[in-house]
């Protein structure tokens, strides 16, 4: 079964069990409504009260009715309570599946501009086509390449998409379309470590150092990757390793106040290597798990970046073996090509062990992600997808690709 098949299988079968499961939920919630109504009206104490006034007090009839009538309005306030409380438990449990669905509804809505462009693009290609010519070889050259796959990945995939279409003698659309969609993920999946698990260090502190160019997204992604850690348990310290730009310190620290997790700094213009050893020495006293080191992220003068990330590795290292564990490149997904590009040249540098991949949710480029994979083979381990603290994802490819496509599932 081919990757497009597997995805829709698997989307497929959750949209169908959340639906089954919502109707055995509205089962049980009206079971329990009915069970409240026969128990209230079944209820001996509230028969035999009505019974005992009434007899005592049989020449006040009107006494009687206002009774009748107090005990009728209290089983009434009860009822109400309980159909409340049934409501509140109800709206609860909404409440707990909407978060579960949402890092689904996250690739969803980060992926819409880039399904709008690309997929929409796509599908409308595939519905004007009657025969599979040329010329439908290369719209959709055009429409990878508008993605930002990648000319070289857009080509090799055009030339396997050909032969395919070829030897199996594809005619029908529909059918090629789900072949468009295999052949371009096969690039994600095939021959690679399809890991976005970050390397934890299991005898002390994990140190996960951010570096990547101005702009990209690194001190929010440490914003959002120490909530997701301490979502999970781990006590995490964050680094202020930027001391060049003015404002960078605070700009961390207001995160660190924002998801409660402390945090190291040392004066603006001080050797982030010495803010680093400082804050990773204060790590190992604490008992901290992950350490989060933020960079400076100028690469106008290379040398001077390459000598500043070997001085960072060798303090951090000093103080922890095997550290850092890793060294997350941020790219802006904006950037496009651009990215590569920066990724290319941070590579030659340092031991880069993953990419997070910013503002997918601000772009129509997120073939971009096949683009790293064909050229750089880093996987991409998070993926911002909005501003928002809450808004980091670990990379998952079926996820991706149902983001992508579910239009055309
Ligand atoms: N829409 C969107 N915006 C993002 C995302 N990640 C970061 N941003 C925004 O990008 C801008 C730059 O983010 P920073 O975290 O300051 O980037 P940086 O790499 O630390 O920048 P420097 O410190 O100047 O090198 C901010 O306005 C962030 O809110 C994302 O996933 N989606
Ligand atoms: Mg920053």
């Amino acid at each position: 079964m081919g990757l497009f098949s597997k995805v829709k299988n698997l989307f497929k079968k959750e949209e169908k069990e959340e639906i089954k499961e919502e109707i055995e939920e509205q089962e049980v919630l009206e079971d329990e409504f009915e069970e409240n109504d026969i128990e209230e009206s079944n209820n001996p104490e509230e028969t035999d009260n009505v019974k005992e006034k009434t007899d005592n007090k049989e020449e006040k009839n009107y006494q009687e009715e206002d009774n009748k009538k107090e005990i009728n309005d209290n089983v009434k306030d009860q009822k109400d309570v309980i159909k409340n409380d049934i409501k509140v438990e109800k709206k609860t449990k909404k409440e707990k599946k909407k978060e579960t669905k949402s890092t689904l509804q996250l690739y969803d809505d980060g992926l819409s501009k880039t399904r709008d462009n690309f997929v929409n693009k796509l599908i409308s290609l595939n519905n004007r086509t009657k025969k599979i010519t040329e010329e439908y070889f290369e719209e959709l050259e055009d429409i990878l390449i508008m993605a930002d796959i990648g000319v070289n990945t857009v080509l090799s995939f055009i030339e396997r998409l050909k032969k395919r279409v070829k030897s199996e003698n594809i005619t029908d659309l529909n059918y090629l379309q789900e072949v468009i969609v295999d052949e371009l993920f096969i690039i994600y999946v095939d021959n690679s470590i399809l890991t976005n698990k970050i390397k934890f260090n299991e005898n002390g502190p994990t140190v996960i150092l951010f570096v990547g160019v101005n702009g990209v997204g690194k001190t929010t992604t440490i914003g959002k990757m120490a909530l997701k850690l301490m979502n999970d348990g781990k006590k995490c310290m964050m680094v202020a390793g930027d001391t060049f730009r003015a404002g960078a310190i605070e700009q961390l620290e207001e995160w660190s106040k924002k998801v409660g997790c402390s945090f190291v700094k040392g004066k603006e213009g001080s050797d982030p290597s010495s803010v680093i050893y400082d804050g990773v020495k204060k790590a190992k006293e604490e008992n901290v798990d992950v350490i989060l080191i933020d960079t400076a992220g100028r690469l106008q003068n290379k040398v001077n970046l390459m000598k500043e990330l070997e001085k960072m590795n060798k303090v951090i290292g000093s103080l922890i073996e095997n550290a850092p564990q890793e060294t997350l490149l941020v790219i802006d997904a904006t950037t496009g090509q651009n990215g590569i590009s920066q990724a290319k040249s941070f590579k030659e540098i340092t031991n880069i062990t993953g990419i997070v991949l910013t503002k997918l949710d601000g772009t129509a480029k997120g073939g971009i992600v096949l683009a790293i994979k064909e050229e750089l083979d880093i996987p991409v381990k998070y993926i911002g997808l909005g501003e928002k603290a809450t808004d980091l994802e670990p990379f998952d490819i079926e996820k991706y690709i149902y983001g992508l496509f579910k239009d055309m599932m």
